[in-house]
């Protein structure tokens, strides 16, 4: 079924059996039967495809340790500083496949599979994704990892080991149902379980007052709760086998069975369900994605994640370093992803200072030596903020520290600053407007020594809205960091019959130097490399349409223009504006008006929270239309509209090169960066975007020429909203438009059901329509037109295609990570391939 994330492709590999060595192939099969034999217990004739699975990934798994366990020993014998990325999200996906790339033995195992009568593709089938992750900022994590990893920088990702990674996405009558997810049901043989690396985490109880009777006070945290934090790690080889990275996911364990205390009272029962509540820590991943929800559980996964890991970097300094603190900033670079773990700078503060022994200033500067912040957005209603009673109930300590990071910080403010009282209650760690509560950006940003954005734009944004204040007093501070993605997995992997194309034209180092795509410029004005060029697409375009006709039942035609829209159903991103153009194009196709207009495949899909409304409902409009426009006759071969149930990374890797128009209609203003925008672009999609997030950059490299801009711009945006915005004037300005809204707010939609989608039109004429999506509308519209006419001309969409691909180099994430790695972290790439990133080393 579409939801158990089969899409799968026969014969997606070919195997040029030239280049392989016959005794490799035994070897590996030898392998590969010892695992089903002595792992798995099973014969080959018994063995079912997960069992090949199984041991497929064990045979792989130990093609990478060795590479895994040596650069972990070179790193520590060099003492070399490392890289500590803190994430509560690393939406990993699946990894054999990517695996057997990095370690260069897909050619040789596909072979092995052959002469055994298996199929790779259904085997591969077999793994369930680590999705351990929402979206973007999850993904980012993954493949920062990646670039780590390949780049030979020394370093690994911290998270969480969630029992229950994000939901899966069931659709049914239309609407969005929630599953559990259940990643870990058959075990995971990717991660190595460390039940020897193992720290306490406390929360509760109240803080003392020590004195040593010299007028020398300490503090003593009494707490009330253990819970002990168990490391798993995945390894991550980079890629062509030199450098390798980890992830270390903690979860969570009892410190006690059960409560001796309960126990002796007779309580069994109760004794083992407290076992069990702290078990509860590493259960579920939030499956929120921009909003923030205040929950309690969330607050200890954050500090529950965040203690084992500083515990873990101390513990790993003081083997290396010996004691002498003030060398910590020499020795590792910790990265804040987002402020989820920004209770690491208090903790971090706590255990110098309480533990070891230093004063306030000199814990304070290298603390402040070790942390930098990234800042993925600034919707308000994303923005940390925890209040101050969950402090004082689960961390007290941390609540009087931060207490005194604030009191130092105002103080220097107002010696910066003198009588700007405002001034002061705007930057204070501490929001007094009702409920008193922890302003976590502000915390991470007073104690970092760098804080980025993830786009030029988002950056700017920082600097004169969000953190304009933080910007004045500390005018170095915040950087720029553009996103990137790993070309491993987002072209090698995903797109073999492009990247195979690739590589018969270009350096075949590209997937570690992106840049080198550029060699294929001159060819996009070759008519027979076009050719190859279009003939990929084709293939990918195919391998969906399967797809989509066997599982979803949905017949489309590979030669229709496939425009996408994948990434999180939220209102800012826009998907209803592309419905309202979807319902545009239906109206005048059954008005007979078709001039102009090219057979297009309108493909959506994504996940809404599941306590978001007018996401859920959203996505019940998008299958309400696609039920009625693929149902009419009149429409049917020029419009089609698919939802592809539950996106994650592994439909991700199908749909996106299978893309010839990419939308990134957002607001402009409110998506950070995107980093799908990037992939569907280094897949060979047109973007038909606004001006926001990396959409900028990516024009500025792919020319403005190649791609579809409309709409407001950011600055256009802020003035609208501010003068007196009138969304119901600009429907009685458009008819066509008019006709859209009444058709939806009608019911034309929902005819059982004729209120079911007042709502959504109700929030854009009566709730002030917050993110314009009036005001662009016959701009997006237009803009579509101008795509239909593109797509006429074959020859010209192609050239661009290959264009967009050729100039995609600087969103490689290697380029990303070695900026972070080299203004940020102050650490080096060790790995051969730096030999050739020419002007970006
Ligand atoms: O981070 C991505 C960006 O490319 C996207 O534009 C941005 O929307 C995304 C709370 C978030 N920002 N904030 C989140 C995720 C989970 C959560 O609980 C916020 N995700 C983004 C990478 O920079």
């Amino acid at each position: 079924a579409a939801e158990e994330g089969g899409i799968s492709g026969a014969d997606w590999m070919t195997v040029d059996w030239s280049q392989l060595n016959r005794g490799d192939i035994d070897v590996f099969k030898r392998r590969l039967y010892a695992h089903l034999k002595h792992r798995l217990a099973r014969s080959a004739e018994e063995a079912s495809l997960h069992d090949w699975y199984t041991a497929l990934a064990h045979t792989t798994r130990d093609l990478l340790v060795e590479t895994w366990t040596d650069s972990q020993r070179a790193a520590a014998s060099a003492d070399a500083k490392r890289v500590c990325y803190l994430s509560l999200e690393f939406l990993i996906g699946r990894s054999l496949e990517s695996n057997l790339l990095a370690v260069g033995m897909m050619d040789i195992c596909h072979a092995a599979l052959a002469e055994m009568g298996l199929d790779f593709g259904a085997i591969r089938e077999q793994e369930p994704e680590a999705a351990l992750g929402n979206g973007g900022l999850g993904r980012l994590a993954a493949c920062f990892v990646d670039s780590l990893a390949t780049l030979g920088i020394p370093g690994e990702g911290y998270g969480i080991h969630y029992h229950h990674g994000m939901f899966r996405q069931r659709i049914e009558d239309g609407r969005q149902v929630e599953v559990p997810e259940n990643w870990l049901t058959y075990g995971n043989p990717w991660e190595f379980k460390r039940p020897d690396v193992c720290y306490p985490v406390r929360y509760g109880g109240r803080v003392e007052m020590v004195d040593d009777g010299e007028g020398h006070q300490s503090f003593v945290w009494i707490h009330a709760e253990e819970v002990l934090a168990i490391a798993n790690d995945l390894p991550v080889p980079g890629y062509g086998g030199f450098g390798a990275s980890s992830i270390r996911l903690w979860s969570a364990r009892a410190s006690q069975e059960f409560d001796l205390q309960d126990f002796n009272r007779g309580d069994y029962i109760g004794s083992v369900m407290a076992a069990m509540e702290s078990e509860s820590l590493s259960k579920v991943l939030y499956p929120d994605d921009s909003t923030e929800q205040g929950k309690v559980l969330r607050f200890r996964q954050e500090y529950f994640f965040v203690a084992a890991s500083v515990a873990d970097i101390l513990h790993q300094f003081r083997a290396q370093s010996g004691a002498d603190w003030s060398l910590l900033p020499e020795k590792v670079a910790i990265q804040l992803n987002d402020t989820h773990p920004t209770i690491a700078i208090p903790e971090l503060m706590r255990l110098l200072i309480d533990e070891q022994g230093l004063g306030w200033d000199e814990a304070w500067e290298i603390s402040r030596g070790v942390f930098a912040y990234t800042n993925h957005t600034l919707l308000p209603e994303a923005l940390e903020c925890w209040p101050v009673a969950l402090f004082e109930r689960l961390l007290p300590r941390h609540l009087q520290i931060i207490y005194e990071i604030n009191r130092r910080f105002l103080d220097q403010v107002r010696a910066q600053v003198p009588d700007d009282a405002d001034l002061v209650r705007r930057v204070s760690l501490i929001d007094e407007n009702g409920g008193r509560r922890v302003r976590m950006a502000h915390l991470a940003v007073v104690g970092s020594h760098c804080v980025n954005g993830v786009a030029r734009i988002h950056t700017d944004l920082m600097k004169s809205g969000l953190f304009a204040d933080f910007h004045r007093l500390y005018p170095d501070k915040i950087v720029n960091r553009t996103n990137g993605i790993t070309p491993r997995r987002w072209l090698n992997q995903a797109n073999r019959p492009l990247a195979r194309l690739i590589s018969r034209h270009v350096d075949e180092d590209w997937p570690v130097n992106l840049d080198l795509l550029r060699a294929l410029l001159p060819l996009a004005e070759d008519a027979g490399f076009a050719e190859e060029f279009r003939r990929a697409k084709t293939a990918n375009k195919e391998r969906f349409t399967s797809f989509s006709g066997r599982t979803l039942g949905v017949w489309i035609d590979p030669g229709s223009l496939f425009d996408v829209q994948v990434k999180r159903i939220h209102e800012y991103k826009r998907q209803l504006l592309n419905v309202l153009h979807v319902i545009t194009r239906y109206n005048r196709l059954r008005h007979g008006l078709t001039a102009g207009m090219v057979p297009r495949t309108v493909i959506f899909a994504g996940k809404a929270a599941p306590g978001y409304a007018a996401a859920k409902m959203i996505i019940r409009l998008i299958h309400a239309v696609a039920g009625v426009v693929n149902g009419d006759p009149r429409t049917r071969d020029w419009l089609r509209v698919v939802f592809v149930p539950n996106y994650n990374v592994s439909s991700a890797e199908v749909i996106i090169p299978a893309a010839d128009l990419s939308e990134q209609i957002s607001t402009a203003g409110t998506e950070a960066s995107g980093t799908g925008n990037m992939k569907l672009a280094l897949n060979g999609a047109l973007t038909i975007g606004t001006r926001d997030g990396a959409n900028i950059e990516i024009a500025e490299e792919v020319g403005e020429e190649n791609l579809f801009f409309f709409g407001l711009t950011a600055e256009e945006v802020a003035a609208c909203r501010s003068g007196g915005y009138d969304p119901m004037a600009v429907m009685h300005a458009n008819p066509e438009l008019a006709e859209v809204l009444n058709m939806i707010r009608g019911g034309y939609f929902s005819p059982g059901e004729p209120e079911a989608f007042r709502p959504l039109v109700d929030a854009l004429l009566y709730g002030g329509d917050h993110y314009l999506l009036l005001a662009d509308y016959a701009a997006y519209v237009a803009t579509q037109g101008l795509v239909d006419a593109a797509w006429q001309d074959a020859a010209g969409w192609t050239r661009s295609a290959i264009t967009t691909v050729a100039r995609m180099g600087k969103f490689s994430a290697d380029l990303t990570v070695l900026d972070y790695a080299r203004d940020i972290w102050g650490v080096k790439a060790t790995a051969p391939v730096m030999q050739d990133l020419g002007p970006y080393r």
